[in-house]
């Protein structure tokens, strides 16, 4: 066997760290390994189970609401629901798991957030390693890994069975990141914005974990 410590004249130790770098950098963009089992729809619960309000207060204004996206301090886009449904429709079906210990197949649509991503040229901030999240009353927050956002399940999500998402299951749009546990699955989204250190996070801060990985 010919022993080889060079490859294209970079030392090898060298070579290993580059070829490390690439492989990172190209499965942020690309990222369809770590898939959560996917269900047919015949699997999927009769009655989707609501969970959780906390930043779900009343006074909410649904026609007034537009999702605001901070691309840098003082530079926010302001979105419409309608804009966002002239993106790609994505669904996902899987086992939405609580912390709590239930867990149902369900069914939900929306836009992948990676496409999301694309279309709103948002690629530069998703080289910071956090995506946070807000409620508009910013009652309710999550911090997550941007790999696990630009993972393909993960959508901004308008519908629940082909329907409306129900005002309680977080209309106009809520998260659905089928790698994590539901404490990250954000309803009533107001704010998205990217930072390279932790979010806070509202159960995390209640001793959780922050990465809630399934
Ligand atoms: N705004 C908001 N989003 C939230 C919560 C909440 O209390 N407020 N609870 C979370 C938890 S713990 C779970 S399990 C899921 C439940 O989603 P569902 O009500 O559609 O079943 O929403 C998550 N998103
Ligand atoms: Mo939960």
């Amino acid at each position: 066997m010919i022993h080889q410590p060079e490859d294209n004249g970079v030392p090898k130790p060298i070579r290993t760290v580059l070829n490390t770098n690439e492989k990172i950098f190209s499965n942020i963009f690309f990222n369809d390994g770590n898939l959560a089992k996917a269900f047919p729809l015949s699997n999927v619960v009769a009655s989707t189970r609501v969970n959780g309000s906390d930043g779900m207060s009343d006074g909410f204004n649904p026609a007034t609401w537009k999702l605001q996206v901070v691309r840098k301090a003082g530079d926010t886009l302001f979105i419409t629901l309608d804009d966002i449904k002239k993106l790609p429709k994505t669904e996902v079906v899987f086992d939405f798991k609580c912390i709590e210990g239930w867990s149902q197949v369900t069914h939900w649509g929306g836009v992948k957030f990676a496409d999301f991503i694309n279309a709103y040229h948002l690629d530069t901030q998703c080289r910071m390693d956090y995506v946070g999240m807000h409620t508009p009353d910013n009652g309710y927050y999550v911090g997550i890994d941007t790999r696990s956002m630009l993972q393909p399940q993960t959508i901004l999500c308008y519908e629940m069975n082909g329907q409306p998402l129900p005002m309680n299951q977080g209309y106009p749009l809520r998260l659905i990141i089928p790698v994590k546990y539901g404490i990250k699955h954000l309803k009533r989204i107001g704010t998205i914005f990217f930072s390279n250190t932790r979010p806070p996070d509202f159960w995390y801060e209640r001793g959780y974990d922050y990465y809630a990985g399934l």
